[in-house]
């Protein structure tokens, strides 16, 4: 770019960002008003669970790069963070394992994301609540009223809709998972889906799928935002509802409806081990030398190219690791169909599902999904608010 272009560029983008903050000190002013008082002070929180102010504000540096923002947003999200727990949620959970929930909750020891979590504002939640039966199906009930058009509705698992929904019934009454679901979504803000398998029908959505288990989106016709993986991971969960603490909007998504910040780019282009594929150096048979020196696991059948997710980059379990750097490859598990599709094959994709084959490896995946761009597009403000009424 020409030097005078790229400095109209850079003024543009400067522009861009200062409206972005604007609109954001706008919104963060208005819903301190309108949500719930804290339940807690995080900050005091943070303190007692041995977490130090200099940890925090390290946690707030990644977050603000992990949300693509430039670092002048960083108070903005130590501020979503301290308000994290006004965000009221209603957790709803159908055909899965459970795993989400679990991953996001067992934590060795406590990172900010973890206590982010356990501080959120659970109005209802399956498993981590004490009440049952009837006294469940009214807390349920009490909540949706009570916080209608407020609160986020977030869904694990995916919705049968075989014998018209009943593989899945909930409750004293017996409702559906369908009935339930569309009960529950039609009063909220917004429907996150934590998960593979409410984002796109999951394990149970496999070949042959008895049970006729599809997505939240195809079950009930509502748009979703989808924190794909199986399990997904907890930052990219934070890290959305912070961005809608932040903007008042859901963060612009990809067209499988993943937030770009987060799916944005492929496992292949954040992995440690791509200056062995680069290389050509690639792992043949379990436990030979090339496993030994961590070489590229392409040939072992790691979908990395395929899949779009930030693994490598934020990792799991408290960012000790991930697959691959365990020494096993992706098997695709944030992308729609990968337990049919990629999953069960230990070995590069035959060419005729995704055009396969080492030479065209690099366009596979952007061809797979069309996903570019970032920056400031990742926040776009205009994407899909969904506050009731709006
Ligand atoms: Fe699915 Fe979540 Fe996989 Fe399990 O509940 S995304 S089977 S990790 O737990 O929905
Ligand atoms: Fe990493 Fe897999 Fe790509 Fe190899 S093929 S560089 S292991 S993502
Ligand atoms: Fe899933 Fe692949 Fe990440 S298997 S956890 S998308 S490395």
């Amino acid at each position: 770019m020409a030097k005078g272009k790229s400095s109209e560029y850079k003024k543009m983008i400067d522009t861009q960002y200062r409206d972005l903050m604007k609109h954001c000190q706008v919104h963060m002013e208005k819903i301190e008003k309108d949500l719930p008082e804290p339940r807690e002070d995080f900050l005091a929180v943070l303190k007692e669970r041995g977490v130090s102010r200099r940890d925090f504000i390290k946690w707030t540096s990644a977050m603000t790069a992990a949300l693509m923002l430039p670092p002048m947003f960083r108070p903005m999200v130590a501020k979503a963070a301290e308000n994290f727990s006004r965000l009221p949620i209603i957790w709803l959970h159908f055909a899965e394992c459970t795993g989400c929930s679990e991953a996001f909750l067992r934590s060795s020891y406590p990172n900010v994301d973890n206590i982010l979590l356990e501080t959120i504002s659970l109005e209802y939640h399956e498993t981590l609540m004490a009440a049952s039966g009837y006294q469940a199906e009214q807390n349920l009930e009490k909540a949706v009223k009570d916080f209608s058009g407020k609160f986020i509705c977030v869904i694990e698992g995916g919705i049968p809709r075989g014998l018209h929904g009943k593989y899945l019934t909930l409750g004293p009454k017996g409702k559906t998972g369908i009935e339930v679901a569309k009960e529950v979504a039609k009063k909220a803000a917004a429907v996150l889906c934590i998960g593979t398998c409410s984002s796109f029908g999951g394990v149970q959505a496999a070949s042959p799928n008895p049970t006729d288990a599809v997505s939240v989106k195809k079950a009930i016709g509502v748009s979703t935002v989808n924190i794909a993986g199986c399990p997904p991971n907890a930052v990219n969960f934070t890290g959305t509802l912070l961005h809608y603490l932040m903007f008042g909007a859901l963060p612009a998504l990809d067209n499988l409806g993943r937030p770009i910040w987060a799916y944005g780019k492929r496992i292949h282009d954040y992995c440690e081990r791509r200056p062995h594929f680069d290389a050509s150096e690639f792992v043949e048979e379990w436990g030979d030398q090339g496993a030994l020196k961590g070489w590229c696991l392409y040939k072992m059948g790691c979908k990395g190219p395929y899949t779009y997710a930030n693994c490598g980059k934020v990792r799991f379990n408290d960012g000790i690791s991930w697959p691959i750097m365990a020494g096993h490859g992706c098997i695709g598990c944030t992308e729609a169909d990968f337990w049919d599709t990629m999953a069960p094959y230990e070995k590069p994709l035959p060419d005729k599902i995704y055009g396969g084959g080492e030479k065209t490896v690099d366009n596979i995946g952007i061809a797979l999904t069309g996903v570019a761009v970032a920056g400031v597009a990742a926040h776009a403000v205009a994407s899909g608010i969904r506050h009731k009424g709006e």
